[in-house]
């Protein structure tokens, strides 16, 4: 069987993360050795002619010995509980005393001579993150933005080694892998399920996430949420609520008769100021604000960003208004708690109903939270792609129900049934990975849809 050789170390994964861990250890001048599961990873080709002296090994961990491994970084889609990676388990180096399997955020938190902040969850992530990215550049600050969100953390350290902040969204699958953090702040938004495929069940996934919490100066939790709580409180450590604040939490109350955001029964400003929509987003607000408020930056600032944030791609965007029907691409709805936000937050604002065009591979996920708010607001579910055999059990008699192969058929469909008033909602509650690459080609899939029907409309 071939082997890793004594003081390399292997690299698992050739995908976005794989390659910025190569890219790192060869601007430190470690040797390594990459290796992928698949058959055929994505870029493999280029790869080679790219690092023709690195030894690429392709298939199943089980047929490589990795005894004499210095050191096992996995990509966060690699599973550390799989075949061939369980005996590494436990084990450390001899020469620091730290884990052997550790991921991409063990050797970033090495290398990086800033403040972190931390930010995880199972929604609003990259929302939140980019909102403490603008506001930190608001106040004048060289700030660096990314992480799961897209750019790998260790990416940053060379496209913006000047950074004086480094706001980083980390998932489940890199925290797990997270020996030490040591995070200026750490903010954990919600939990709810997603993942269970990977952690099993809810508190294998609470457990993955808990690491944010090491070795950080403060916290920010929700406080409607126990889930992301850290098992002992920090000294240091805020509270957000999307309700009248208690004692010095972030929370929503009123004052001059209308909702404001509050500190404590400090007025900051009006919650309909914020400009993204929904109670959700007025709670990812005032997460964003208790960190900014801990890095010390002008609350000016941070109200400015809050007013003009428009909101990522994919996130709940507006695409198209054809016939009175309202196109919005959420596909970064990708599991059961991003689509009820988007069904609770947009049910209630609609003349019409909602048609909803979900599905995909749910990861393990109860679909059955969905049925009530659907009841309510639903016009017609149109299921697609691998899990909606799973969804229309969970959604039958609920709402009407169709069943079609594809987003294509589901979007014709939604033409069909579609009222003016309606709105047509892509949240699929799944990831996407069976029918499409990503997130990003389901919704664009939708846009260019959308605005074709816009096109076409046009007298
Ligand atoms: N894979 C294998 N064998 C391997 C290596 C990868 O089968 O040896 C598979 C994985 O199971 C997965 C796919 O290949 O299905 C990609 O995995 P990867 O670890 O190579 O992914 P990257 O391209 O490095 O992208 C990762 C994040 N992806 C995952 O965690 C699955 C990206 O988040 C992130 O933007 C990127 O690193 C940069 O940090 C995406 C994501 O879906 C958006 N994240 C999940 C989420 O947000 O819910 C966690
Ligand atoms: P993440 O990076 O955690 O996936 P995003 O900011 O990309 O988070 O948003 C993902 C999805 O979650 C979107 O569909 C968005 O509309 C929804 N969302 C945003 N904020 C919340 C929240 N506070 N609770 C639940 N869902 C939310």
């Amino acid at each position: 069987m071939p082997k890793v050789p004594k003081g390399v170390s292997l690299v698992v994964g050739l995908g976005v993360s794989g390659r910025a861990i190569c890219r790192h250890l060869s601007r430190q001048g470690a040797r390594y050795m990459v290796a992928d599961t698949r058959t055929a990873p994505p870029g493999l080709e280029d790869f080679r002619i790219a690092h023709p002296d690195i030894e690429i090994h392709i298939g199943p961990l089980t047929t490589l010995d990795l005894s004499e491994a210095e050191e096992v970084i996995l990509s966060p889609g690699v599973d550390p509980r799989s075949a061939g990676l369980a005996p590494l388990a436990g084990d450390t180096r001899a020469a620091t005393g730290q884990p052997r399997l550790v991921g991409e955020m063990a050797l970033f938190v090495r290398a990086c001579r800033a403040p972190i902040v931390a930010i995880t969850g199972s929604n609003a992530k990259s929302t939140v993150t980019t909102l403490i990215g603008d506001m930190a550049r608001e106040a004048g600050h060289r700030v660096a933005v990314g992480g799961n969100l897209g750019t790998p953390a260790l990416d940053l350290l060379v496209d913006e080694p000047d950074a004086e902040l480094y706001v980083i969204e980390l998932s489940s699958f890199q925290l797990e892998m997270t020996p030490w953090l040591g995070a200026e702040s750490a903010v954990f938004l919600n939990l709810s399920a997603d993942h269970l495929d990977r952690h099993g069940n809810m508190a294998g996934y609470r457990a993955a996430k808990l690491p944010i919490f090491r070795g950080a100066r403060h916290a920010v939790v929700n406080a409607e949420d126990p889930m992301t709580w850290p098992s002992a409180r920090l000294a240091d450590q805020d509270a957000f609520t999307t309700r009248t604040p208690q004692g010095d939490e972030w929370g929503i109350g009123r004052h001059q008769d209308r909702d404001w955001l509050l500190h404590g029964d400090k007025p900051l400003m009006p919650a309909a100021d914020v400009r993204l929509p929904g109670r959700h987003n007025q709670a990812n607000a005032l997460a964003a604000l208790a960190v900014g408020h801990r890095l010390r930056l002008p609350m000016a600032a941070m109200c400015a960003v809050l007013r003009r944030f428009a909101g990522l791609p994919h996130r709940g965007e507006l695409i198209a208004e054809v016939n009175g029907v309202r196109w919005i691409n959420d596909s970064k709805g990708t599991n059961v708690g991003a689509t009820l936000a988007a069904i609770e937050g947009l049910g209630p604002t609609l003349e019409g109903r909602l048609v909803l065009l979900a599905g995909g591979v749910g990861k393990g996920a109860d679909f059955a939270p969905l049925a009530e708010p659907l009841a309510r607001f639903g016009r017609e579910a149109i299921l697609f792609g691998e899990d909606a055999g799973k969804l229309a059990s969970a959604l039958d008699g609920q709402v009407p129900l169709s069943r079609v192969d594809h987003l294509e058929a589901a979007m014709a469909r939604a033409v069909e049934v579609a009222r003016p008033g309606d709105c047509v909602l892509l949240s699929p509650a799944c990831a996407s990975l069976d029918q499409f690459a990503n997130y990003q080609a389901r919704g664009e899939a939708f846009r260019r849809f959308a605005h074709r029907l816009a096109s076409e409309s046009q007298p």
